[in-house]
């Protein structure tokens, strides 16, 4: 049985769970980081030197950076309707789980941190209006993208690139500021929401 070591509260944990939920996955997660069993251990050091969660264990097989580990499932479960095989329409995938994990990610991280976990540490005006703007510019594309796919982010389907994009949309609905009005991304989170496995790993879970 695959191990997911990680809280459920966490996004990057969370897409791991929606991802085997989808895939019909059966997965024991182990409640680790800040709250629970720390990942600075020497025994968590040695399964991830990050520190960070998740880390999945497939049969001796450990493997951290969550995108990756969403890859990693597909490709060895064959789970080609969520992977696709053919190239150009895999690189459609990858392009949004490395965007997810690059630039959106880095766009909400300071308005995020202020905003709903309260970090003293992040309390710059200016630093607040940059993320921001650039998580806005962020979900600008995103609303472009969908637009012309008229369905999910990679496509008319749902694909793995859908679990982190549809987390941050979650996430993008936590933080309170003024935002513009984008309708294809508020369309697309409706559409999410009719996932079970979304609500029970995302919107029930995800803090
Ligand atoms: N790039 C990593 C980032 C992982 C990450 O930021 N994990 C956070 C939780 S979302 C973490 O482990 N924080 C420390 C802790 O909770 O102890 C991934 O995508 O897996």
């Amino acid at each position: 049985m695959l191990r997911l070591l990680g809280k459920a509260e966490s996004i990057n944990v969370a897409k791991v769970m929606w991802a085997c939920a989808e895939m019909g996955l059966e997965v024991e997660r182990e409640n680790w980081g800040a709250g629970f069993k720390p990942t600075a251990d020497d025994a968590f050091r040695k399964l991830n030197p990050n520190a960070m969660v998740p880390v999945l264990i497939d049969d001796g097989f450990v493997l951290w950076e969550s995108n990756t580990i969403l890859r990693y499932l597909a490709n060895s479960r064959k789970c080609a309707d969520l992977y696709p095989v053919d190239a150009q329409a895999r690189a459609m995938v990858d392009q949004w789980l490395d965007w997810q994990a690059s630039d959106l990610n880095s766009a909400w991280r300071y308005v995020f941190s202020a905003k709903v976990r309260k970090f003293a540490e992040f309390s710059d005006p200016a630093e607040i209006a940059k993320s921001e703007a650039a998580w806005i510019r962020c979900m600008t594309v995103l609303n472009g993208q969908l637009a012309h796919t008229g369905g999910y982010v990679a496509g008319p389907d749902f694909k793995l690139a859908d679990i982190p994009i549809g987390l941050s949309v979650l996430r993008w609905t936590h933080c309170d500021f003024e935002k513009p009005d984008l309708p294809l991304v508020a369309a697309y989170f409706e559409r999410l929401r009719l996932r079970p496995a979304f609500v029970t790993h995302g919107i029930e879970t995800m803090r």
